[in-house]
């Protein structure tokens, strides 16, 4: 496969001046008729006219009304072309309904619906398919659906077809069309300046009572905007459309976003606390997108970030705003260890903007989206907020309806703040997670503290410059005051020390507060001192930290020396758990343990080689020895945390929620599942009654409930994926695989819907013992299937190939085993090229 380089960029050599695309739609064979008008650039390098085209049946094309007979390849066609502008039309038959990869146009549950970030519209017509040429388009569907959809404004409809048009300029990969027969959910936004804005979710009939939710998340987002960001929103209507088969969580296509049904439809029945987070979370960051993305787009896919990175941090200000900052951060941070800083520290490591790709779908990744925003984050913590604000406003004014790049974005920071922000890009050019090492002294008065900073090699990069890094810092007497408010450190040099003046104490010192940048902090340091932080620090995201990493030392004992769960920690934290004075959700983020994936990580770079069934039996231990030391106050926690009346969704009641899920799983330790066997006979939302299940799964005790909890809901997709991956994910390590099989094997099993496919093997990989189990069972089941679905559906297949992405921490058994699976992937004929790409990164 080719591969492309940023450093090769050229733009198109011709303009787009409008585009006009008419649908017949059939299942087998829809046709595509395009009339698109082309102005070529006189001063451009490369004068090819090439348009992109894949899996296109060309029927016919010309040129200013004259037939032509372009060369068509796989990958498109080139044509003789015209100096003066001209209008170019063509007629493509495309086959929707035999397009399992869910991208370009295709067929779900019966409905017609797009896919085209990265480079799908290729698959639709021929076009020059990069996010550099903008143009408005104009669309005609033709169908006997009920519901005939595109972007933009409706101009005009009539029995059996519709009339779209986008007066707003955008890339090819913004367009989308829906076609089926739905059914929406209604109402109404008044922006700031008195624009009426229609709006509607659009569902299959049946799911028409799952959209209020969504549908005040939306409202909510659009608000949101306004307020902070004074972004109003420019069409008269806006549409969102759940579909069933989606291969990621939704997308931003200008005024019709479509999105996983799992990402959008929500009841108190059906869907977890956590689903409506997740729910109001995307719906954010799509509508966001409509100007961090759609007004001011992306030069080229290495500038990705540009978009994703900015709109997750703009979705997770919007959610600290809604809900909890605090338990935002922490969520955040647990997130991005869990899957950034594995992807940063093994073989699928790649620069915030990378600069080669063989398949951009493989670059759709927590490094771009989650590193992206943490990236934005510490740029705005450098300059300040009002600063931030300033070069925000800038970067709309400047470059609205424009391709942009990094470099237009950091320009505007320059141009506004006057900061030289040269060492700062490295955050984009440089892979690979930071390390500091924190060492401090005191003498006299005065504190030091000095932060040595180094960042290990990453394919293709040996050698790291430092970085800037700004370190948030706090510094505590030893009776728990503060001594020295938060302050941000700006660590420039390989290392550095920075000194504080006037205090009659040593104090103790709380570094990366608020976890100011996306770095892994060293520091020798005491447990009496982390318990310290525990219970002192003002900052909720380091009084968590601290817990955390006592939690993770005691496990790490555990593991390494067979050493009981310690006892202060233990002390700490059942005091923090009993305290009502603090706030539910954080009690709950305090009990959840460290994950295992994580203490894995941190035992190989510690020269271990970690034992994933030992560091099972550690946290199984841990969780045993709580439960036993708190006997007595369980069932009273349990009966204060348990939410009384009508369910909702808020961040209040689902925090309370949570830990009183985290109380029942301990509890069931002790009274084998008689609470929670209760909990689900009376459960009245899918929270307590999921809760209830895993629980007893947990136990080995949910057979029963598993089969009722199927009866209930198996006309429910939603919820058979919530069945079959908690079946997998409270398995235990040696019966894993063996069920993850079974239920591939399963009536309602169908690798074709990506969310059952992920629900089982998705499952599997994060059931970090069952999926590495002894004999490799489970490497050898995710690859079977990897390995079919690949020849259906390459973007899911690719993106599941990182449950291998961190198979060089393993013993030498278990890297043998997933060499034969990763090699047996990529001796398979015919391979995808996301998935070549994808096993050839791990291999090397
Ligand atoms: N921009 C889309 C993701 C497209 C993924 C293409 N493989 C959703 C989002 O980030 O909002
Ligand atoms: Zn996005």
């Amino acid at each position: 496969p080719q591969t492309i380089y940023l450093k090769d960029y050229t733009p198109f050599g011709f303009q787009v001046d409008s585009v006009h695309l008419t649908f017949h739609l059939s299942p087998k064979a829809t046709r595509v008729v395009s009339r698109i008008e082309f102005t070529p650039q006189p001063d451009a390098k490369d004068k090819t006219f090439f348009l992109h085209g894949e899996q296109l049946k060309l029927i016919a094309a010309k040129i200013d009304g004259q037939p032509v007979s372009p060369a068509v390849t796989p990958q498109g066609l080139t044509c003789d072309a015209p100096t003066e502008p001209f209008v170019w039309e063509a007629e493509v038959e495309i086959n929707p309904q035999g397009n399992t990869a869910l991208e370009g146009l295709y067929m779900s549950n019966g409905m017609y619906c797009t896919q085209c970030e990265a480079e799908g519209f290729r698959k639709i017509t021929f076009y020059p398919d990069r996010p550099d040429v903008m143009s408005t388009f104009t669309v005609r569907i033709e169908g006997d659906e009920k519901v005939l959809l595109s972007n933009g404004n409706p101009t005009g409809s009539g029995e059996g077809w519709a009339e779209w048009h986008d007066p707003w300029p955008k890339p090819a990969y913004l367009f989308a069309l829906v076609a089926g027969d739905l059914i929406n959910h209604p109402d109404r936004f008044t922006t700031k300046s008195g624009k009426d804005v229609e709006l509607n979710i659009w569902v299959r009939p049946g799911d028409e009572d799952k959209c209020a939710f969504g549908m005040e998340a939306l409202i909510k987002s659009m608000k949101w905007d306004e307020d902070v960001y004074g972004l109003e929103y420019d069409l008269d209507i806006f549409n969102i459309v759940a579909v069933d088969d989606f291969n990621m969580g939704a997308m931003e296509n200008k005024g019709l976003n479509i999105f996983n049904s799992s990402c959008v439809l929500a009841s108190p029945e059906t869907s977890t606390d956590a689903n409506f987070e997740r729910i109001e979370a995307i719906i954010a960051h799509e509508y966001f997108h409509n100007w961090t993305g759609n007004r001011i787009t992306c030069r080229d896919w290495f500038q990705l970030c540009l978009k994703e990175g900015l709109t997750v941090y703009r979705d997770s200000q919007f959610t600290s705003d809604m809900r909890s900052a605090s338990v935002k951060r922490i969520s955040d941070v647990i997130d991005l260890r869990g899957r950034q800083f594995a992807e940063d520290n093994g073989p699928l490591a790649h620069q915030v903007r990378p600069e080669s790709f063989q398949e951009i779908n493989n670059f759709y990744t927590a490094t771009i989206y989650e590193k992206g925003a943490e990236v934005i984050g510490m740029l705005k913590r450098l300059v300040g907020d009002d600063a931030y604000a300033k070069a925000v406003a800038l970067y709309f004014e400047r470059h609205d309806g424009q391709a942009c790049t990094i470099e237009d974005w950091l320009q505007v920071f320059e141009d506004s703040t006057g900061r030289d922000l040269s060492q700062f890009s490295k955050w984009y050019s440089q892979a690979g997670t930071p390390r500091i090492k924190v060492t401090d002294d005191y003498a006299d008065g005065t504190y030091t503290l000095t932060l040595e900073q180094s960042t290990p090699p990453t394919p293709g990069q040996p050698d790291k410059d430092p970085r800037v890094i700004p370190v948030a810092v706090g510094l505590l007497g030893q009776n728990g005051d503060e001594v020295r408010e938060t302050e941000v450190l700006e660590l420039t040099e390989a290392k550095q020390s920075f000194t504080f003046e006037g205090l009659s104490a040593k104090p103790i010192p709380s570094v990366l507060r608020e976890f100011s940048a996306p770095v892994i902090l060293e520091r020798e340091t005491t447990n009496a001192e982390r318990a310290f932080l525990l219970a002192h620090d003002s900052d909720s995201f380091n009084r968590w930290e601290a817990g955390n990493t006592l939690a993770k030392e005691s496990r790490i004992a555990m593991v390494l020396d067979g050493a009981a769960p310690d006892a202060d920690y233990l002390d700490a934290l059942i005091k923090l758990v009993r305290d009502d004075s603090l706030d539910p959700a954080f009690r709950s983020l305090v009990l959840s343990p460290p994950s295992q994936s994580d203490l894995a990580q941190t035992l190989f770079e510690r020269g271990h080689t970690p034992d994933p069934q030992a560091i099972y039996d550690a946290a199984e231990t841990f969780a045993q020895t709580l439960a036993e030391a708190m006997t007595d106050s369980l069932p009273r926690l349990y009966a204060d945390t348990t939410v009384q009346g009508d369910y909702s969704p808020d961040a209040a009641s689902a925090g309370k929620r949570d830990l009183n899920t985290r109380i029942l799983s301990l509890l069931t330790r002790l009274d084998g599942g008689d609470q929670a066997a209760r909990q689900y006979a009376d459960a009245d939302n899918m929270t307590v009654q999921n809760a209830a299940l895993a629980s007893l799964l947990k136990a080995e005790k949910g057979a029963e409930q598993s089969q009722t909890f199927f009866d209930q809901w198996q006309g429910d997709r939603l919820v058979m994926d919530k069945w079959f991956g908690l079946q997998v994910a409270c398995a235990a390590p040696a019966k894993a695989a063996g069920l993850a099989e079974d239920l591939t094997k399963h009536a309602l099993f169908d690798m074709k819907n990506p969310n059952r496919f992920r629900a089982v093997m998705g499952a599997l990989a994060m059931n970090q013992a069952g999926f590495h189990y002894a004999g490799g069972a489970g490497y050898k089941l995710l690859t079977d299937n990897l390995i079919a679905l690949d020849a259906l559906n390459p973007q899911t297949t690719a993106r599941m190939c990182a449950a291998y992405q961190t198979w060089k921490r393993y013993d030498d058994t278990r890297q043998g085993l997933i060499r034969t699976q990763l090699e047996r992937i990529a001796g398979t004929e015919n391979l995808s090229r996301d998935t070549s790409e994808m096993v050839t990164r791990i291999l090397n």
